[in-house]
This record gives C-alpha cells, structure tokens and sequence, in this order.
C-alpha cells in the first residue's frame, strides 16, 4: 500500500485528500490531507468514494460519428487532422465567430482550459460557454460595477463573524465554505454569534438557524429590499464607513426611503418583526458576514439579488476588515473582465447577447446555434462538460449539438453531450496527470494546490493541454516543436538568475509576433520539458503567473517567509508551488490591504449602479406579473437540489450513491396528501418544457406549493436503468426562463405540475 496525496474534485472546496492504494493502483482508504493549507484534513462523504470516479466506465478511443448514428474508433492523427481541417475551413469562410467553446473546467480541472484559450486564439473567436455563465455572472457583473472589475471576487469568512447570514445557500450539503460542516456547527452553537438563513426549505442548514428567514422562493429580493429599507429609513447605516470607504450613497439613499417595508415583508412571506430584528441585528453587530449561492442567483430577479446582498454588507460598514467580506487576490484569474457593449465590449452574433466575466451564458446556446441565421454558431467544441445534462433545456441542447456542423466533446466518459457529438476525445481523469483548480478564494492568506498525478493513464487517452496543442499545430498556427527555445529554457533552469528564457522569448516574440497568443503554449513545449517531473508540461504557464503574481504582491508573499525580492522571489515561489504535493499559500495581507484590491482608481466602492435602481423601483409591478404566471402548474420545483449523493454531473456510477439512488421528489405532506401521494410512489413531473418520472419522499423540510428534487442524476450508465438512475433535471427547464441582465436561468423556480403513474396490478 502506497499514499498519494491530491484533492477531492468533486466541488469547488477541493479538500486536499490522501489515498491509499495498492500495487496496481487501486483506490483504498480516502482521507482528509491534514497537510493541505486550508482544508486541514477535513473531507465530507462524497470523497471518501472517489473510486468511483477513477474506476467509471470510461472512453477508451476517439471516436467518429458515422451517417447511421452510431460511433467507429479512429486513431488520434485521423481526429486532429479532421478536426483541424474542419475547424480552419468553418473560421475561414464564416469567421472565427461561428466557433464556439464550451466548458473548460469543472470542480478540480482548471488547467486544460489554459490551454483550451489556445485553441481559441486559432479559432480567433471569443465565445466561452460555461457553467459559471448559468450561476455567478450577475455577481460578477454587480462586482464590476461596485469595485470596478468583474474579476474582483470576496471571500466570505462565515466562521470569523458575529453576524452571520446564508442566503439561498446550503453549506451543510454543498459547502462551498472551508470545513463547512464543523464552521456552521461551531456559529450555530456559539452563543455569541447569531446564524441567519435564509431558505423557503428547512434545509440541513437551516435546521442549525438562531433566526430562520423562510422566505417564499423567489420572492429574496423583496425580502432584501425591505431589510435595506428598515436600515435605511432608521438611520442604522454606517455612516462614518460610507463617507470613508464609497461614493453614490446619497443617489441609492431615495431609492431605499421610498421601500413599503410591511408590504414586502408579506410579499417575501417573512414576519416583518424578523425583518426588523435581522436589520437591527446586522447594523449593530461588530462584525457580519455573508454567505450565497445559487438559491438567490438561479433564482427571480437574479442580478438585482447579488446587488442587494451586497449592499447589505456595505451601507452597514461590514467589508474589508476582519471577519467580514473581502476582497482576496488571485494566483491566477478564474474569469476575467469584458467591456459593455457600448464601450466594445463583444456581444454575441444571434441574441447580441453581452459577455460577463468573459463568459457567455448556457442559456442562449442554442439560440445561437438553432437558427438559419447566417452568423449562426456552427462548430462547437466541448471540454469537462455536459450541456444536454446541466444546462437549461436538454432537449433544445440536445437538438442545437445536432444541427452544428462541427461537434466535438472531450471527456473521460460517454456522457449525454458526448452522444450527440460527431467526435469525442478520450481524456485522461484528474488523477492520472496534473491538475489544478483555480477556486483560489481566500482571505487574508490566499492558497494554490497544483495537484500531482497518482496514477498511470488509461492507455490511448491524452491530457487535454497535449489535445490542444496537437490541434493548434495542425491548424497550421505553431509547429510541434521549438527546439532553440527549449534548449534555452534547460539552461535558464540551471541559472534562472540569468533571465535567459525571459530574454529568449522576448526575442522570440519580436519576429514571431504571430506566436505571441500561443506563449502559454510555446512554454508548455519548451520550459515545461525542463521541468523536474516528466508530467509537470501542463504547469509551465504558472512560471508566468509566479512572476506576475510577484509584481502585484511582493509583499503579501514576502510575508509568508521568503528571503527573495523581486525576479529571484517568483523562481522560489514557482518551485514552491511545483513541489507542494499538499499545496502552498500564495499571499498574505493585511485587512487594510484589501482596499488595494479595489479596481476603482479612488479605490472606493461605487454604490450607485442606475440599472439596479431602476429595478428596484420595478418590483411592485413585476410582483404582480409573478403572481399572474402558470396557474397551470400548481408546484414551485427546486430544480437541482445539492444533497448526499450528488456531485454535478461529475459521478456517472448510481453505484456510488450510499443512499437516495434514484433521486427522490421531496413533497410536503400535506401536498402529498391532496395527490393521493405516499412514500415512494411513482410520479410524472410535468413543466411547460418536458417532463420526467420521479419517485416521492414526504417531508415537510419543503412548504406546501415546493417540490424539490436533485440535479446530477439520470445518466446512463451500463446494466442500470431509470429505476436506480433517476432522473435529468433540465428536461424539465427553459431557455427564456432566466435573468433578463445575465440570463441565469431560474432552476431553483421552475413552475410544475404532477400526475401519478398508474402502477399495473
Ligand atoms: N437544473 C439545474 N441545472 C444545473 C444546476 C442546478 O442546480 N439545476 N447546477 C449547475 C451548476 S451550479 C453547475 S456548476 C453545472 C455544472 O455543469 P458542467 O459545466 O456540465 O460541469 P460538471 O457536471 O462538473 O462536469 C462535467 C463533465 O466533466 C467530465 N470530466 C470529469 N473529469 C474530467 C477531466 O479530467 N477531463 C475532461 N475533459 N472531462 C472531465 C465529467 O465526465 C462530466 O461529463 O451544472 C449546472 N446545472
Ligand atoms: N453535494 C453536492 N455539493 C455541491 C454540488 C453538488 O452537485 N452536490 N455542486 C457544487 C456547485 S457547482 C455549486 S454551484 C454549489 C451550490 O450550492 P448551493 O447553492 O448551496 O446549493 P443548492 O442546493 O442548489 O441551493 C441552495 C439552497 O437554495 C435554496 N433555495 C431554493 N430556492 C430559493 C429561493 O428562491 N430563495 C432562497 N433564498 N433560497 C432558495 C434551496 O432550498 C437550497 O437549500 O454546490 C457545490 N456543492
Ligand atoms: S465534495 Fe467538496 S467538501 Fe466534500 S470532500 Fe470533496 S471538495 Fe471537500
Ligand atoms: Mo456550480
């Protein structure tokens, strides 16, 4: 038996693990990783059967698509020169704006999609598709418009505040915070702190709540507004913290003033006493912190929720000082910044949809695809994701793949997607090369975990880097190799004071300026051979990063314990991070520090954001529209519920589920009782979009009028039937159903209606 120490993939946390295995390399024990910086050992029940992951029924050949439908394996060189060929000649009579890229990463694979920009760059297009784009981009678009960027990003340090509120999140299930589990418990417990959460279920953390907010789904942003309004009305705002730290206070102030605070109190379905405990309980706290996630992001009035939430922070001063959000630097940036349409930032050809993040939502896909519009998406290459499974409307995803004229998917497994594709790519797992996530969110001490390989690659599969780069040569863009330039980077190892690669690629980049996109891969084929580990290729872009990274924070990183300065201290930081199997932490700073990393250049918050005002003032008539919708479909459905045993669509094998295999329709009783509905029976759920058979369990955690049942279900898988692999949540969910600003879809509002399914004598 060896130990291998890596991470748990299976949801943004990625809690360091370590496993056991035996001479073949078969997966033992799972246990939590006591070296990692910032999850120290902890890991939940899912990991502990990652097995399941590595040992999953698994593509073994690329594969062609033949006109009767059905799948023929070829050799590698076949599919990238057809792709290449295909790809070339799409860009070439339709432009590179008829391409289109989807995914790149998922809970623990962040590396492929550095190079997957690459292939981009030889596509010249600038559309990413992405999961991110159906959750966080009303956030991301809120935080450019109140810090300056949209790739500002804060923390949110629930275990270090007085004060602490979850809203439309479910820690105890999802996480989503370090050490969920023992975090919540200690707040919970602590008589000195107050947990605030906010849900319309009684979900396992709302169990744990000193004050339970059970608002109707969909209705939070009236729930926020009122809270806003009671603080605003009163004069409970800090005062002395928005004259010092932001500006436009007095353009939001009216707004706020004029809120019916009683009448959006019974609109939300919240006591309006709570309301007014909760809005004394946050302006007179010391310190407060703030937790969301999907329930308010997929969720009626999505965009206008991450902008309220978080002023709830910032009128009442609880933002950038200890144990309270904020903002946290970033070894490498998750997403990054598009412009607004107006200032030329990209929109897309169909919808003139705008870009958020840099990243462009799941929603419109197929709108872009499904169409005789002639600067309709025709090729679409997918990498660690699954579309027709987890974006909204699988059968319109399903059908838009279908009408491209290029398709690929780059997978470990057979999924959904991958079947409609015309090639799919086999792809090594995150435990056979390394990898990193780039889910780096912390405060004051930020971390970066680049993962080992701890095991052989399956035979015949490649890592994704290696995919792009094989693709992008045979575009005719870079040649294979670049032998001076890799003998330059041997020698710059040996005597990296030198500055010899840096100097060679500068050089190299003066008569190649062609090449200068495809840097990150040029020094994957050069500095990365030079590296000490065989598999390490992949991590030669974070040498670029190490001393980026060093020009931004010397001094948050000098803090950590580095004799170095200057160029010398991003050689120690890189080898740091190539030879930290458990991971490393990255920066330190101060609270105060953290008003650096504001991107205004007053580095001040800006309050005022027109179009969030303009909503706001929206609401009453937009709560009469709601209220008019579906009689039809009775039911309120959470579309996606985090539990046990689900992970994304990132776990195939129902085999790995210890409990609730099929993916049970939670009901209230009393609902249940009104259907004729017991335990366990067999039922259709039914939305304007599909249709999908359920089996029931009772509880009342879910009010009368919600369902809810889990994503990450219903895939096929082999010797198991829907009986045991239940059922696909975007059957049931629509395109247009979604945000009007950043078209996150309302999974967590999906109007339903349910019939029984006769079960024959
Ligand atoms: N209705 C509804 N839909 C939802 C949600 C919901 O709550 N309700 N939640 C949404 C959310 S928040 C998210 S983040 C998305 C996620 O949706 P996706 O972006 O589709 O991501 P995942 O399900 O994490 O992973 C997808 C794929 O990665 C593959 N994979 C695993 N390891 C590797 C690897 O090393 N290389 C490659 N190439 N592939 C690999 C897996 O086999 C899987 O097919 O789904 C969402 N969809
Ligand atoms: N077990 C498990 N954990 C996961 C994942 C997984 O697949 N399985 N996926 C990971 C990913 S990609 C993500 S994005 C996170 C998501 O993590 P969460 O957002 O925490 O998970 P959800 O269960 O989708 O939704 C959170 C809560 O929102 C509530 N909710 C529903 N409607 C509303 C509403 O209208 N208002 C409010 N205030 N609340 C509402 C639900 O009842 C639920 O308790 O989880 C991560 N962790
Ligand atoms: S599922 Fe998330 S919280 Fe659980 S062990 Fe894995 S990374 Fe950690
Ligand atoms: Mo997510």
């Amino acid at each position: 038996m060896s130990q291998s120490k890596t991470a748990c993939i299976l949801c943004s946390q990625n809690c360091g693990i370590v496993i056991e295995q035996d001479e073949q390399g078969n997966f033992g024990k799972i246990l939590g990783d006591k070296d990692h910086p910032v999850s120290e050992g902890y890991i939940c029940q899912k990991a502990t059967r990652l097995n399941f992951y590595q040992d999953q029924a698994r593509l073994t050949s690329p594969l062609r698509k033949k006109s009767d439908g059905t799948f023929e394996e070829i050799s590698w060189d076949t599919a990238i020169q057809e792709i290449a060929e295909k790809l070339v000649a799409i860009r070439d009579t339709h432009g590179g704006k008829s391409i289109a890229y989807a995914g790149g990463g998922g809970q623990g694979n962040h590396l492929g999609g550095v190079y997957g920009a690459m292939l981009r760059a030889a596509c010249n297009t600038p559309y990413i598709y992405a999961a991110l784009a159906q959750e966080k981009t009303g956030n991301f678009w809120v935080n450019g418009h109140l810090f300056g960027r949209q790739n500002t990003n804060y923390c949110e340090p629930v275990g270090e505040a007085e004060y602490v509120m979850i809203i439309g999140a479910n820690p105890i299930q999802s996480h989503g915070l370090p050490k969920a589990r023992p975090t919540i418990n200690e707040v919970a417990r602590n008589p000195e702190k107050t947990l605030v959460v906010v849900d319309p279920r009684r979900s396992d953390t709302a169990k744990k709540a000193d004050i339970f907010l059970q608002v109707k789904p969909g209705k939070d942003a009236y729930l926020l507004s009122a809270i806003l309004g009671y603080i605003i009305q009163n004069n409970l705002e800090n005062q002395e913290f928005i004259a010092k730290r932001t500006v436009g206070f007095e353009k939001i102030k009216p707004h706020f003033e004029k809120i019916p605070v009683a009448e959006y109190a019974a609109i939300s379905g919240v006591d309006e006493q709570l309301i007014i405990d909760v809005a004394k309980g946050i302006s007179s706290a010391k310190t407060f912190a703030l937790r969301s996630d999907l329930g308010i992001e997929q969720s009626h009035n999505s965009t206008l929720n991450a902008y309220l939430a978080r002023l709830l922070f910032l009128v009442t001063g609880h933002f950038g000082r200890e144990g309270t959000n904020c903002l946290h630097s970033f070894l490498f940036p998750l997403i990054g910044h598009s412009k607004e349409p107006e200032q030329g930032g990209v929109t897309t050809q169909v919808t003139k949809m705008k870009g958020i993040g840099k990243l462009f939502p799941p929603n419109i896909l197929p709108l872009e695809i499904d169409t005789d519009h002639p600067q309709r998406l025709r090729a679409l290459i997918v990498d660690s994701a699954n579309p027709v499974a987890n974006y909204a409307d699988s059968a319109a995803q399903r059908k838009a793949i279908n009408n491209l004229e290029l398709s690929v998917v780059i997978d470990v497994a057979m999924t959904e997607t991958a079947k409609e594709a015309q090639y799919v790519l086999p792809a090594q797992t995150q435990f056979e090369k390394m990898e990193a996530t780039f889910f780096n969110l912390e405060f004051p001490e930020n971390f970066f975990h680049l993962r080992h390989p701890i095991s052989k690659p399956l035979e015949n599969t490649l890592d994704e880097p290696e995919i792009y780069h094989r693709l992008v040569t045979a575009m005719g863009e870079v040649p294979a190799s670049f032998p001076i330039l890799s003998e330059v980077a041997k020698l710059d190892r040996k005597i990296p004071n030198l500055k010899l690669l840096p100097a060679a690629l500068s050089l190299t980049m003066m008569f190649k300026p062609k090449w200068k996109k495809y840097q990150l891969l040029i020094l994957k084929e050069t500095l990365g051979k030079a590296l000490p580990y065989a598999y390490a290729k992949v991590a030669a872009f974070i040498w670029i990063a190490s001393h980026l990274f060093v020009k931004r924070y010397e001094k948050q990183i000098r803090r950590l314990g580095y004799s170095q300065k200057g160029y010398a201290l991003g050689e120690a930081l890189f080898n740091k991070i190539i030879h930290s199997k458990s991971g490393t932490l990255v920066s330190k700073h101060t609270y105060e520090e953290s008003w650096e990393l504001i991107r205004h250049k007053d580095k001040k918050v800006h309050l005022e954001i027109p179009e969030m005002l303009e909503w706001l003032d929206d609401l009453p008539a937009k709560a009469k529209k709601e209220e008019a919708h579906h009689k039809n479909y009775p039911f309120n459905l959470l579309a996606g519920e985090r539990r046990s045993y689900n992970a994304n669509a990132i776990l195939r094998n129902p085999a790995w589920r210890k409990k609730d295999v099929s993916g049970e329709l939670k009901i209230n009783p009393e609902d249940a009782k009104a259907y004729g509905i017991e335990n366990g029976t067999w039922v259709k759920c039914i939305s304007e979009t599909g249709a999908v058979k359920m089996k029931t369990y009772l509880t009342d955690e879910v009010p009368q009028g919600m369902l809810s049942m889990p994503h990450g279900y219903g895939f096929d898988y082999p010797d198991h039937d829907e009986d045991t692999t239940g059922a696909i949540v975007n059957e049931l969910t629509s395109l247009e159903d979604c945000d009007p600003l950043a078209k996150t879809p309302y999974h967590k509002n999906v109007r339903v209606k349910l019939e029984k399914i006769a079960v024959e004598a």
